[in-house]
């Protein structure tokens, strides 16, 4: 089993509905067991600030899937809770990204691991440091060493 976390975010709609089905989902995913959830914090917009504020959350998870499987799954649950994709970093009803993979450091086409942005990312880092500080730390040290 590998050990992964995911960072859920939403902010239209029912955020904080949205983002509970989103971990139920998760959780009742076959190939996942939900460890630990964060609470929900509310954060402002980062990357395009003219939009509603955030709900953001994370939780750490044990798996059978691949990354890439891991992302699918995500993606699926996005879509079964309503999302349409409409810009890059805008509005959106549900996000769950692939933040962590045990260690793996990863890049494809589809897929980086870990997620290229996650150190900068309050958003990110205070549900993760919540649940796994450990991982946290890890981002933040690798990040700010990366060339
Ligand atoms: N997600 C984004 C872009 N900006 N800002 C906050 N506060 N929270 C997010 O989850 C978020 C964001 C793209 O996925
Ligand atoms: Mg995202
Ligand atoms: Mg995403």
């Amino acid at each position: 089993m590998a050990q992964a976390i995911l960072a859920l975010g939403a902010n239209i709609g029912d955020p904080t509905r949205q983002i509970t089905d989103a971990i139920t989902a998760i959780a009742a995913h076959p190939a996942i067991k939900l460890v630990k959830a964060s609470t929900v914090i509310v954060t402002p917009p980062w990357g395009k600030t003219d939009q509603n504020d955030f709900h953001n959350a994370a939780v750490s998870i044990e798996t059978s899937l691949t990354p890439e499987a891991l992302l699918e799954a995500c993606l699926t649950i996005e879509e079964s809770l309503g999302r349409i994709r409409v810009e890059k970093w805008g509005p959106r009803l549900i996000d769950i990204d692939l933040i962590a993979y045990n260690h793996l450091e990863l890049e494809t086409e589809t897929l980086t691991i870990p997620h290229p942005y996650a150190h900068e990312r309050d958003f990110v880092l205070v549900p993760v440091r919540e649940i796994a500080p450990d991982v946290a730390q890890w981002l933040v040290e690798r990040g700010q060493t990366k060339p």
